[in-house]
């Protein structure tokens, strides 16, 4: 053990390791690490940050205050904070082809509060997907802010290909005027059309905000079209398909709107930055923009598929027939479940997802018809096509047969194996 001794006179100390000083906390992280390491890790906004990125954002960076910009700051000693946020600037720059950038976000939601600061006055109307048909809550829900200070309206996907109709979403825009319209989604496992989005915010006069956090890290290796041409402004989180620290980032070309967004970000919406965050999304922007990461994206989007494919021949419907993303989004209405219950039924055997509404859902957000899964996080450990279609039999082993014991015990057993194979963590990550 190693003890660093700070103000001598008072005998305060630092001891390290934490599991001598704080043995409480370290004994719960190190069983979030099993539980990480023992469990297939299916919720689709998740992933695994590289010890890269951890050890950035778990640095000294955390004792600074830096309130305002680089080399705009109210305090003093910001002298490498400063090349630290430029170079997570300039990064995020040049990983999504934008011309204006602010990491400062704690989180997606913080980023979306700020375009709206930015851009809407209350009382303004929005509109953004139907949070049921997989858009997010920070876009227009009644219980958001958004939905609390704006007149939200909603678009909802076609009934019959679950996937966007282009001219349905024009019709409605012509009829609200939405001072802006919220393209990106939190469960749409399809591409989305940001040139088609924009004709229709040009038609209506409306700002146009991407909210990318489900498929950022696909944007920046170029395997889903890059919004940033077509939007005004482009928000995101930096720990999904990204795989950086979990926080948020906005984008725009247009840097007159950025000058604003920036005073929305601070003073508008929050106080000091994280430094130590912004660090370590320097660190995941520079990971990204390597070779590497667009071999894991393309790696996402062929694993994601491989589980679709599996999950609809053993019989259980996936929402619009498949996916060009890391999402897969089961309707158990296919096979009489629930999303509650079957959520419950893989969380029996070691497999974390979460119950999400499907399109045109009858039953109530609490228990749902759909599982929404992603293949972000297991294609970082290692999984590849094969060990996706050995996933997608054990979920499905386990939804076909839910009272049968024996299955459940083979499917843990299965689990484990699959979890020993592709170690969390080792050399290789
Ligand atoms: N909670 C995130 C998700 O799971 O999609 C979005 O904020």
């Amino acid at each position: 053990m190693r003890t660093i001794q700070l103000f001598k006179k008072y005998k305060v100390t630092i001891k390290s390791p934490l599991i001598e000083t704080d043995p409480s906390v370290a004994k719960l992280i190190k069983k979030e690490l099993t539980r990480q390491e023992t469990h297939l890790e299916l919720i689709a906004s998740e992933n695994f940050a590289s010890t890269a990125v951890m050890h950035a954002q778990g640095s000294v960076l955390t004792n600074k205050y830096a309130e305002g910009l680089p080399n705009k700051r109210y305090y003093g000693g910001c002298e490498y904070v400063d090349e630290i946020e430029k170079l997570a600037i300039d990064r995020a720059k040049n990983l999504f082809k934008a011309n204006w950038a602010n990491v400062q976000p704690h989180s997606g939601a913080q980023a979306n509060f700020a375009v709206f600061l930015s851009l809407l006055k209350p009382g303004d109307t929005i509109m953004g997907m139907d949070l049921s048909h997989g858009g997010h809550l920070t876009h227009g829900s009644p219980v958001n802010v958004s939905g609390k200070w704006f007149k939200a309206c909603h678009y909802e996907v076609d009934k019959k290909t679950e996937m966007l109709d282009m001219e349905a979403i024009r019709k409605k825009a012509i009829e609200n005027q939405p001072k802006l319209i919220i393209c990106g989604f939190s469960a749409y496992p399809r591409k989305i059309d940001f040139k088609a989005f924009r004709s229709i915010a040009d038609e209506v006069n409306a700002f146009l905000l991407a909210d990318i956090a489900h498929i950022a890290g696909l944007v920046a290796s170029g395997l889903h079209p890059n919004p940033i041409p077509y939007c005004d402004v482009v928000t995101t989180t930096t720990h999904k398909t990204l795989r950086g620290p979990r926080g948020g980032l906005i984008l725009s070309r247009d840097e007159e709107i950025g000058k604003k967004l920036d005073k929305s970000v601070f003073p508008g919406t929050q106080g000091g930055p994280l430094e130590h965050v912004i660090a370590a999304k320097a660190v995941a922007f520079k990971e990204a923009s390597e070779p590497d990461f667009a071999i894991y994206s393309q790696k996402v989007i062929s694993n994601a598929q491989a589980l679709a494919e599996t999950l609809q021949n053993r019989g259980i419907s996936i929402v619009s027939k498949g996916t060009d993303n890391h999402i897969v989004l089961l309707d158990l209405r296919s096979i009489g479940m629930t999303g509650k219950l079957a959520d419950q039924l893989v969380s029996d055997i070691q497999i974390t997802a979460n119950k999400n509404t499907v399109p045109f859902d009858p039953e109530s957000p609490f228990v749902t018809s759909g599982l929404r899964l992603g293949s972000a996080a297991l294609t970082t450990r290692g999984f590849d096509e094969k060990a996706f279609e050995d996933v997608g039999d054990i979920i499905a082993n386990r939804l076909l047969n839910p009272d049968d014991e024996k299955v459940k015990e083979s499917s843990i057993k299965k689990v484990s194996e699959l979890c020993n194979k592709f170690p969390l963590y080792s050399e290789n990550h």
